[in-house]
């Protein structure tokens, strides 16, 4: 994973300032993290996951078009969430727009990207790579760094 990492968009220099590794450079998305992958559960469901924070700063609407991974064949917006018989779900995020200052808060347990098909287990201290297009502002891409399976982030991101 790291090498593929390396040779992605961004210098972390610039962000060596930063508490964590996270590229602040994408105007819409404040702040994200990947959870490390459950080695044995990867072996059964190769995916990852992660959260970001995405917040519309302009004064009008945007919509985010896709989002992508160079770690993971697919990558989608999710929410988990309970249905009224009790059982819980996780499906696709449908409205994919974000109003005029409008914030898409991701969260374990939530909303998350969920990174399908990966090649190999997001380990900590990894860096993940995740661009998000939006309609309007375009790709805006971070790089996050993860944290342990059973961490809930950083401070101040869950
Ligand atoms: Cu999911």
């Amino acid at each position: 994973m790291r090498s593929v990492l390396f040779a992605g968009v961004f210098s972390m220099a610039t962000f060596a300032h930063v508490p964590y590794s996270f590229a602040a450079e994408a105007g819409y998305i404040t702040s994200g993290w990947a959870k490390a992958s459950h080695p044995r559960a990867f072996k059964v469901h190769n995916n990852g996951v992660a959260y970001i924070q995405i917040e519309n700063k302009t004064d009008m609407a945007d919509t985010i078009v896709e989002v992508r991974s160079p770690h993971a064949r697919v990558t989608e917006i999710h929410e988990m969430g309970t249905g009224e018989n009790g059982v819980p779900f996780m499906r696709k995020v449908k409205d994919m727009t974000l109003d005029a200052g409008e914030t898409m808060h991701m969260a374990p347990g939530g909303v998350h990207l969920m990174l399908i098909d990966m090649d190999e287990p997001i380990a900590e201290g990894d860096t993940v790579t995740v661009t998000v297009s939006f309609e309007h502002a375009g790709d805006q891409t971070v790089e996050l760094k993860a944290y342990p399976f059973r961490s809930k982030g950083p401070e101040g991101t869950n």
